[in-house]
Order: structure tokens, then C-alpha cells, then sequence
């Protein structure tokens, strides 16, 4: 099959969903194309802006970090240090290798040395699901770091896959609150930096296909506490519908950011002020993250004790943040228009 954009060279990728086939360059240059048109028909941000870009060494983030370089943008990537055994240290290790091949800045917090969070023993010692202490502290940090480092923008590494499978989650529950908050820019506020999803127009084998060509070693296997997580069977059904009608999940997307977001968008109100401890944003008088710190730093519990919150364990908690689910009362929460 000849590229339908050249029509010279032999096609490496069929995109059905655009009824197209490209070959390598045409490729590479449909994928700027995509995150170009989500920056500025989103009003993601400038050419000047300085954006932080969060990379966790897999393939997504680190292609949207890539392509940002490439096409000139003021980036520095942000890797959190989560202490998943097994995990964090190839992730962190690539994250490493990608920016001192491009001279690029990384900063690096590390959750266990600086906060004593780490993501295991943090489970352990509170009976909160690890993915639960784990989505609470990125959102806390991400907007933390971008703040103390004079960023204003975070960009994290959301494809359009990421995106149907929270919608569709959210839907299943009608969690209206959610639907109203997901969106590929969350603006700035008070408090809060601007929140942006540059690849949210592009599926998840066209970020792989990006890396691959573009010679990016990621970390190829996922982060062991997402097994069993409700979004991978979301991710799976949205592939069958997709094989069978190409372009559903793009239309389920992006029919809802057009058309139905907005009804939801006006529901909710509430009103942030800084905790009490750390100055960050909260609802509550002490923020979560700073309650967790407390919760981890009592003495532990009993073996054989039961999970807080009765029956949810680990699956449920996975499902729930990388749906973009239900956060803890007190969560730092981007409130007019969410991350993973
Ligand atoms: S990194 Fe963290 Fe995910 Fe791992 S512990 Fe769960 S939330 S699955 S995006
Ligand atoms: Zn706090």
C-alpha cells in the first residue's frame, strides 16, 4: 500500500480511523500535526510559555516530551520516584538516559526521600490502595513543582485511548462531576497551574509507533499495580468496537468535549483555599496529601487488619485513578473544566 499523504513511499501505518496509511516521515509528520492542532485550537499554550512536561519513562510521555523538543517549545521534563519495586528504577533510569541524550532538564522528586511516601510501604502502613496514595501525591506534586519552578503549564502524556476509557468509566457511573472536569486543558486558577493533554487526539499504537521511529527507549511493561484495573478492560472493549467500526472512540471523544461536556461543565462549585500546613490548594482546612503524610507517619497497624473503606482493594483503587476516579476529600482538584 502506497502513503496516502505522499504517494510515493510504501506505507508503514494504517490509520483507519483518518481512512490513511503513511510511511515513516509522513508518519512522524501526521503526528505533529495532531499535537500542533491540540495545542492551538485548544489554546494549550504559547511558543514562549515554559511547559513541564510529567514523563514516567513509557512510551506516551516520553514521545510527548519528544515531539515538544522537536518542535522547539521551552520544556523540562518532571519524574516522580513512586518506589514500586521492580518499577521505578528502570523508569526513572530511561526518563534519565532521554534527557541527558537531548540536554534537556529533568527534575526529579523521589516520594519515599523527600516525603517518606513511598508507594508500597505507604499502602501498607495506611491500608489505602496503592494506586489511591499514588494518584493523590502526582496530582499534589504535579502542580507543586511546576509552581515552585515557575511553571505554569503541566503537560502530561494522555492519548486518545487514556481519554475514551475515563469518559467511558465515568459514564457507566454518571459521575457527572468527573464529566465535567475532563477535558484536554483544565485552565489555570488561583493556586492551580494550567493542566494540558497534547496527545489526546492520538490513539495509543500511534504514540508507540512514534517512539519506535523515533529511537525512544521506554519502559515497555506497566506499572505492576495496574493489573486487574477497570480502565484495561474499558481500553479492551473500546478496541473492539474500534476493529469493528474504526473511529468510534474518536467520535465518542470528541463528540463529548464538543457537544455534551458543556452540560455538565456548569454543575459544580467549590471553593479552594491553601491548607493550613503546606500553602497548597485544598477544599478541606488540611489537604490530603498532608493528611496522608500524618496517616504514614503513625505507628502501624495491626497485620490482619481490615482495608479502610471495606471492600474496595487495589483493583478498585487502580481502576478508579487511572479513570480519573473518585479523589479523596481535600484533593488539590482542577476545578472548572482532570489528570493521569
Ligand atoms: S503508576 Fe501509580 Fe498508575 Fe502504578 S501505582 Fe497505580 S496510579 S498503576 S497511572
Ligand atoms: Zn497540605
Amino acid at each position: 500500500m502506497r502513503c496516502t499523504r505522499c504517494r510515493g513511499q510504501e506505507a508503514c501505518l494504517e490509520i483507519r480511523r483518518h481512512n490513511a496509511a503513511y510511511c515513516e516521515d509522513c508518519f512522524l509528520g501526521f503526528f505533529r500535526d495532531q499535537v500542533t492542532r491540540a495545542i492551538e485550537h485548544d489554546k494549550m499554550f504559547r511558543r514562549d510559555e515554559p511547559v513541564l512536561v510529567a514523563v514516567s519513562g513509557g512510551k506516551d510521555s516520553l514521545a510527548l516530551w519528544d515531539v515538544l523538543l522537536e518542535m522547539g517549545y521551552d520544556t523540562a521534563g518532571f519524574y516522580i520516584g513512586l518506589s514500586i519495586p521492580g518499577y521505578s528504577e528502570p523508569s526513572r533510569e530511561k526518563c534519565e538516559v532521554f534527557a541527558e541524550a537531548r540536554g534537556a532538564r529533568l527534575i526529579t522528586v523521589d516520594l519515599e526521600e523527600e516525603y517518606g511516601l513511598g508507594i508500597a510501604d505507604t499502602a501498607q502502613r495506611t491500608a489505602r490502595a496503592p494506586c489511591s496514595a499514588c494518584g493523590l501525591s502526582k496530582r499534589y506534586l504535579f502542580n507543586k513543582v511546576a509552581m515552585d519552578n515557575g511553571y505554569r503549564v503541566i503537560a502530561t502524556g494522555h492519548n486518545l485511548d487514556d481519554e475514551a476509557a475515563t469518559l467511558f468509566g465515568n459514564v457507566l457511573r454518571w459521575q457527572t462531576g468527573y464529566l465535567g472536569r475532563q477535558a484536554p486543558v483544565l485552565p489555570e486558577e488561583e493556586g492551580l497551574v494550567k493542566k494540558v493533554k497534547p496527545l489526546y487526539r492520538l490513539a495509543e499504537r500511534e504514540t508507540a509507533a512514534y517512539a519506535v521511529l523515533r529511537g525512544i527507549d521506554y519502559i515497555v511493561d506497566e506499572c505492576p499495580m495496574s493489573r486487574g484495573a477497570k480502565s484495561l478492560l474499558y481500553k479492551d472493549l473500546l478496541n473492539q468496537l474500534e476493529a469493528a467500526s474504526p473511529g468510534s472512540k474518536q467520535s465518542f471523544l470528541l463528540g463529548f468535549l464538543d457537544k455534551a461536556r458543556p452540560l455538565f461543565h456548569e454543575q459544580e462549585e467549590v471553593e479552594l483555599h491553601p491548607c493550613e500546613r503546606c500553602g497548597q490548594p485544598t477544599t478541606t482546612p488540611i489537604c490530603a496529601f498532608c493528611r496522608l503524610r500524618d496517616e504514614v507517619s503513625r505507628p502501624r497497624r495491626p497485620r490482619g487488619g481490615r482495608r479502610r473503606g471495606g471492600r474496595s482493594g487495589p483493583r478498585e483503587s487502580a481502576a478508579a485513578a487511572a479513570s480519573g476516579g473518585p479523589p479523596p476529600a481535600g484533593l488539590v482538584i482542577p476545578l472548572t473544566s482532570v489528570e493521569s
